[in-house]
């Protein structure tokens, strides 16, 4: 049978209601991709591979979360769903509360998301408000309005979202035949890294998969977890993991420290440099998904991490079309040529 999605596929290892009906797009079943070029660059002996997070269907992997907890909510019956969002998980719900007919809301800081993330929530239909607060204000305000009225939040801190996004840790077990030896990911709410811990932990239980080590991965501007304290004013270019303070991140540091891993902070520069190294494999990503491979690439020059034999897996979250004038940005703009081919080939010959 063709693929179905993640509900479809894992329901078996996802404690969902029975008889709940799945809102899917297909969403999950990404590539794990080959990258040796890089591992090369890293110096190594070692395989190293890209979870694809940003071919999902909206662009990101909030697409697996959405489907569980879209699909629950629509199961209670809610006709409203609510999250406030640094973007990726705004255009998300927007997507798969349209799929159910369902009415999104999406709160988000002003001036601070990605034009393809902001785009998408207005295509998908979203009712989308902007405020002149932070990603973790307009947490706060969605938590007090799911309380107070009939409007189901579909944030991480819903259970379901998590339910949904464990699956990707399945699929890697899946084609890898076991566990990676290390795991490195971006670390923004948290809720990714808590989900990936859940998904290996279960394998291991139900299918004696081994378990990988995590290495988590904040902007140095918005590491609450490396810092230990919450970031009033988080700033950084990967807008994506703008967070000071992680709804999830006693369970993110819970989940580096079992895992034998740890959480780092990288700076913008090494971001982008990351997202570079990615692209120049073919893989374009947005800031913060490169930020997995950017503490990888600090680690290993810095001579704290051997990968030297093992196993190791990047996720990258969500797709470079989600924040293009990141790319744009850094450039001037393409040489001006007339239609001629004299002309063309003087500007293509000479470099
Ligand atoms: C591309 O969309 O928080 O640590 O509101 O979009 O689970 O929060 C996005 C987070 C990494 C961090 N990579 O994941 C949102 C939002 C990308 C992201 C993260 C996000 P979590």
């Amino acid at each position: 049978m063709s693929y179905q999605g993640i509900i479809e596929t894992y329901k078996a290892l996802l404690k969902i209601p029975d008889e709940m009906k799945a809102v899917t797009l297909l969403e999950g079943n990404t590539p794990l991709i080959p990258v040796p070029a890089i591992a090369d660059q890293l110096g190594g002996d070692f395989d190293l591979r890209v979870k694809f997070e940003g071919l999902n269907p909206t662009g990101s992997f909030k697409d697996r979360g959405m489907t569980v907890a879209v699909s629950e909510a629509a199961h209670r019956g809610a006709k409203t769903v609510i999250c406030a969002s640094t973007g990726n998980t705004a255009a998300s719900a927007a997507a798969y509360a349209a799929r159910a007919g369902m009415r999104a809301i999406v709160i988000i800081p002003a001036g601070k998301v990605a034009a393809g993330k902001l785009a998408g929530a207005i295509a998908y239909g979203a009712d989308v408000i902007q405020i002149d607060g932070s990603f973790d204000d307009a947490l706060s305000l969605v938590v007090s309005i799911s309380e107070k009225h009939p409007i189901a939040l579909v944030n991480s801190l819903n259970p379901f979202r998590l339910e949904g996004q464990k699956s990707s840790a399945f699929e890697i077990c899946d084609v890898l035949g076991d566990a990676p030896d290390w795991m490195a990911l971006p670390v923004g709410n948290a809720g990714n890294i808590t989900a990936y811990w859940m998904g290996y932990k279960q394998y291991h239980e139900v299918k004696g998969t081994s378990l990988p080590r995590i290495l988590g991965v904040q902007a140095a501007g918005s590491a609450p977890l490396v810092l230990g304290h919450p970031v009033e004013k988080p700033e950084t270019i990967a807008t994506a993991i703008r967070i000071g303070r992680p709804a999830r991140g006693e369970e993110a540091l819970i989940a580096a420290s079992e895992s034998n891993g740890y959480i780092m902070a990288v700076t913008d520069d090494e971001i982008l440099k990351a997202q570079k190294i990615l692209a120049s494999s073919g893989i374009w990503v947005e800031p913060a998904s490169a930020a997995g491979l950017a503490g990888l690439v600090k680690e290993v020059n810095a001579g704290k991490l051997n990968l030297c034999g093992k196993k190791v897996v990047i996720i990258c979250t969500g797709h470079g079309l989600k924040d293009p004038d990141v790319i744009t940005g850094q450039f001037t703009k393409p040489q001006a040529v007339k239609a001629e081919l004299t002309e063309l080939e003087r500007i293509i010959l000479n470099g």
